[in-house]
């Protein structure tokens, strides 16, 4: 490693970052988290090289034990010698943020290991789903050569989609004694994970939560994917290596068009998202009683709604 003569000779952060320097990361996480100046060109420069971390989602209700999962799991995922990155998508308010403390207190006992990244982020007002940040601070952690970026999300709704979309290998985690945990992971979620965890199994009702998910699953569709339903007790890292073991033989599983096929989606995403940024930009910007002359169209009757957007649209200057 190089010798930094002055801060004037150091490589620009990008190339620091795809280096895979810990200061780097940090920093390029801040930008992209902030969305300062050095983001656009940050995440211009990393799109070549993202693609080859496998991108894990962790989802499932609150206290089932996600963080302290994630946790154990790091230790499993170092001793194979693979680089980590963790995102934890909190859905509390930013301004309590008291999970948000909860996961880094949990998590620190790896942060002296340069080979394991950690970072919480705020669900600002995402509902309980992914920030659009998520998606881009996985992506940076990719680019710095992490193997595996763990996605910590609380399963509500709509996270399960989101989540779905992003990750490579996809987990729902519940824990024994959470009501109608079962019940609301009927909902949808088997039809998005890859893996099933019954995490506290050193409660009494693990072994009921188990085989009543076991009896779901077989409800499927015959030719329905595999999907293994582990027990883990974080706690004392009772189960992990099986749960490593699985997830690292489903991301090989997944196929090179499939990651290229979420590669994509991701990109996608980024552009919708950035395309209505910009719609959104352009409609504040119309101050000509274009708008209100519209409204009032439509609550005359004379136009529909539909309609109206369309007028509004054909008064917007959309190019470049
Ligand atoms: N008994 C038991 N408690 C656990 C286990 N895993 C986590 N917990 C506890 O469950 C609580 C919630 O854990 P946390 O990791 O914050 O859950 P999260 O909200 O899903 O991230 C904490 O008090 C943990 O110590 C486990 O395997 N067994
Ligand atoms: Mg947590």
């Amino acid at each position: 490693m190089s010798v930094e003569a002055s801060p004037a000779a150091r490589p620009p952060l990008l190339e620091r970052l795809l280096e895979g320097q810990t200061v780097a990361l940090a920093k390029a996480i801040t930008a992209v988290e902030n969305d300062t100046e050095l983001a656009p060109e940050l995440l211009q420069g990393i799109q070549p090289r993202l693609g080859r971390a496998l991108v894990v989602g962790f989802t499932g209700p609150p206290g089932a034990g996600k963080s302290t999962l994630v946790n154990s799991l790091i230790a499993e995922l170092r001793a194979r010698e693979r680089g980590v990155g963790v995102v934890a998508v909190d859905p509390s308010s930013p301004l309590t943020g008291g999970a948000i403390l909860g996961d880094r207190i949990r998590m620190t006992q790896h942060t002296r290991d340069p080979e394991v990244f950690v970072r919480s982020l705020a669900s600002r007002g995402h509902l309980g789903g992914l920030s659009p940040t998520a998606a881009r601070v996985i992506d940076v952690m990719d680019a710095a050569g992490k193997d595996i970026v763990v996605v910590e999300t609380v399963g509500a709704g709509q996270s399960e989609v989101e989540i779905a979309e992003i990750a490579d290998v996809r987990i729902v985690i519940c824990a024994p004694g959470l009501g109608d945990d079962v019940q609301a992971i009927k909902a949808g979620i088997l039809e998005i994970a890859d893996i099933l965890v019954v995490n506290k199994a050193d409660l009494p009702m693990a072994d009921r939560t188990v085989s009543q998910l076991k009896n779901m699953l077989a409800l499927r569709a015959e030719n329905a994917p595999d999907v293994p339903v582990l027990a883990t007790t974080a706690t004392k890292d009772e189960g992990i290596t099986e749960l490593v073991d699985a997830i690292e033989e489903r991301g090989h599983v997944a196929s090179d068009e499939e990651r290229a096929a979420r590669a994509l989606k991701r990109v996608q995403r980024l552009l919708a998202e950035a395309t209505g940024q910009r719609l959104r930009r352009l409609i504040r910007g119309v101050d000509d009683g274009t708008i209100d002359d519209l409204c009032r169209s439509i609550q005359r009757g004379e136009l529909s709604i539909d309609a109206a957007a369309g007028r509004l649209l054909g008064k917007l200057d959309l190019g470049e």
